[in-house]
Order: structure tokens, then sequence, then C-alpha cells
């Protein structure tokens, strides 16, 4: 890869992650069951860009909360693990990039539907069970009166991881069957 397509996916893997920032400022108006729909761009990075741009995308969205205000701070491990770790490995959607590029330029439309649905499920399912690790170790004094911190942390990261990837599911099938061009570079 030369210099300057190097350069130019790290710019995209900036901008798609000031846009995944802007997306978190949807409010959340089902509490933490809220979709994160910051989700989507970084998704269609990482299946665009591949894994290590991915990572990188999903790191600076990271940290955009902290430049922003915008954490939940219950202590130093919470929040390490809630807002480098957990969005960063979003970009792990990237593992799947080749398999994904290869598919939509051979026209394997479903294919490469599938591959995406894969690839988005694994990131949302990676980065919310960290959301689920954190849940119980620091948010159980959260928990209803008589639940177990396991159990309420369960209750509210598995809706949340599910309607993650429900929400870049959709969005990722408009994308692959109406733009499918979007994802291709150079
Ligand atoms: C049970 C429970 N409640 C709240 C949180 C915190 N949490 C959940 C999901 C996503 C994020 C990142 C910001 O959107 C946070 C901080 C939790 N892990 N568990």
């Amino acid at each position: 890869m030369s210099t300057s397509s190097n350069s130019r996916a790290l710019i995209e893997a900036a901008l798609f992650a000031a846009l995944a920032m802007v997306l978190s400022f949807i409010p959340d108006f089902a509490s933490w069951v809220t979709p994160s729909f910051g989700a989507i761009p970084l998704v269609f990075l990482s299946l665009r860009r591949g894994l290590k741009y991915g990572l990188v995308s999903g790191f600076i969205w990271g940290l955009l909360h902290f430049v922003l205000g915008k954490v939940y701070y219950l202590s130093l491990s919470q929040v390490v693990i809630e807002y480098l770790i957990a969005f960063t490995v979003m970009g792990l959607a990237g593992l799947f990039a080749n398999r994904f590029q290869k598919q939509l330029k051979a026209q394997q439309r479903a294919k490469a539907l599938a591959t995406a649905y894969l690839a988005s499920f694994v990131a949302c399912a990676v980065r919310y069970f960290f959301h689920f690790v954190a849940g119980f170790l620091f948010w159980g004094s959260y928990a209803p009166k008589g639940m177990s911190a396991v159990w309420y942390s369960l209750t509210v990261n598995v809706p949340a991881g599910l309607a993650t990837w429900g929400i870049v599911a959709i969005c990722l099938t408009v994308l692959i069957l109406s733009y499918p061009r979007l994802f291709e570079v150079d």
C-alpha cells in the first residue's frame, strides 16, 4: 500500500470515528438498552478498510467520549473497559473485510450480506461482552432490589447488544443492496 492510500485510510478512520461520535449524541431514549447508532459507521468503515483501520477508528471513537465529556465515570478500570476497550473492539468487524470484499466483487450479494451480518454480530457481541463484564463489576448497585448484579447486567447488555446489531444489520442491508460501491476502495 502506498503512503498516500495509507493516509487516506487513516483519514477515513478518523472521519468515521467522528461520525460515530455525532451519532452517540442521539438521546438515550431507552436508557442503557438504547442501541449504539455510532456502530453503523464504525462497522461500515471496518468492512471497507479492514481490521487495522477498524480498530483505530473504534479507539478514536472511544477517545472522543473523553474529549467531549460524554463519559459515565465510576472508576478508572471501568472507563478503560467501557470506553477504550469496548469501543475499540467494534473494529473486529474488519476481520471479515477480505471475505466480504471478495464476495462483493464477485457480485455474490447474498453471501456478502451474510458476511456483513456475521461481522456486525461479532463486533457487537464482543463489545457488549465488555459492557456486560463492567455491568456486573461496577453497575451492580443500580440493579433493582433482590436482583443479582450478573443477571441485571445480562438483562441490560444483551438487549442493548442485540438492538445495536439490529440497526447495524438494517443499515448494512440497505447499503449493500443499493450502494455496494461505497464499500469499494480505489
Ligand atoms: C448494567 C449496566 N449499566 C450500564 C452500563 C454502562 N454502559 C453500558 C453500555 C454502553 C456504555 C458505553 C457508553 O455508551 C456504558 C457506559 C453497563 N455496562 N452495564
